[in-house]
């Protein structure tokens, strides 16, 4: 075909060719004046494929995607464990009161009485109370001293009584510690003087206090039947147990001590603990 259409040219075609050999392109229009037109020649074959080319490179980062749809609701899940226990609650309100229960059974018959004699004895005996009260109140807030008022002698812890009644020691005795006392029973020369002045006082010369020998002569003892200590206020020459029948004490208006007959009455005086009063 290349050789068919070397044939077919024109002596146009012929001249251009010519000046191709020779290199020159600006001498043909200097050699060839007469023929000024240029023919294209005609298109090749198409030639083998070339090779694979390169990677590129990494294109831009695209924007960014439109947001997607919410999914469907999940299916329902198995029950959980059970928790711990809580706290304890607070304390509710009081429920309502139940029913009534059912009637009793008759009690036994009771003992027939005087109700109204009975209401009337405890109406006297509420006003007795009521004026006793009041005047135990007045005594304790109106006056200084509600001892000195009932005519009794008191140390912090004691309470002393004298008796302006003659008795023998025994009876004198048996009347302190019926009313929850003693004969009085010094221990220390402060109760002594104490004792001392209250028989003074009291205009009398001699009183039953709470010392004998009865069970052993000669060992004197105190009426809660404690021994006697070193304290002791006996006269002088006392104690003589004279014609050997003295087995009681008394006490004279200077305080001193002399054992004497237990049969002989006289005044004498009590002490009671506060504690027991
Ligand atoms: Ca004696
Ligand atoms: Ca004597």
């Amino acid at each position: 075909m290349k050789r068919d259409l070397v044939f077919l040219m024109t002596p146009i075609s012929l001249a251009f060719l010519s000046l191709l050999r020779s290199g020159f392109p600006q001498h043909i229009a200097e050699e060839s004046c007469s023929v000024q037109i240029l023919v294209p020649g005609l298109k090749g074959e198409v030639g083998d494929k070339g090779e694979k080319g390169a990677p590129g490179r990494p294109g831009r980062v695209g924007p960014p995607g439109d947001k997607g749809y919410m999914g469907d609701q999940g299916q329902k899940g198995s029950v959980g464990r059970h928790g711990k226990i809580g706290p304890i609650g607070s304390k509710g309100e009081k429920g309502d009161p139940g029913d009534v229960g059912p009637t009793g059974p008759n009690g036994e018959p009771g003992i027939p009485c005087e109700c109204s004699q009975l209401r009337k004895a405890i109406g006297e005996m509420d006003n007795q109370v009521t004026q006793l009260t009041s005047e135990l109140k007045f005594l304790k807030n109106a006056l200084p001293s509600p001892a000195a008022i009932a005519g009794v002698r008191e140390t912090d812890n004691k309470i002393y009584l004298l008796v302006k009644e003659e008795k023998r020691f025994v009876d004198a005795q048996l009347y302190c510690q019926g009313r929850g006392g003693n004969l009085c029973m010094p221990k220390d020369e402060a109760t002594n003087g104490l004792l001392a002045a209250y028989v003074n006082q009291a205009g009398l010369s001699r009183v039953f206090i709470g010392i004998n020998d009865l069970e052993r002569e000669g060992s004197f003892v105190y009426s809660d039947c404690s021994p006697m200590q070193t304290f002791n206020k006996w006269r002088d020459g006392e104690p003589n147990n004279s014609y050997d029948e003295e087995d009681c004490v008394e006490m004279v208006a200077s305080g001193g001590w002399n054992d004497v007959s237990c049969r002989v009455t006289m005044y004498f005086i009590c002490e009671f603990d506060k504690e027991n009063v």
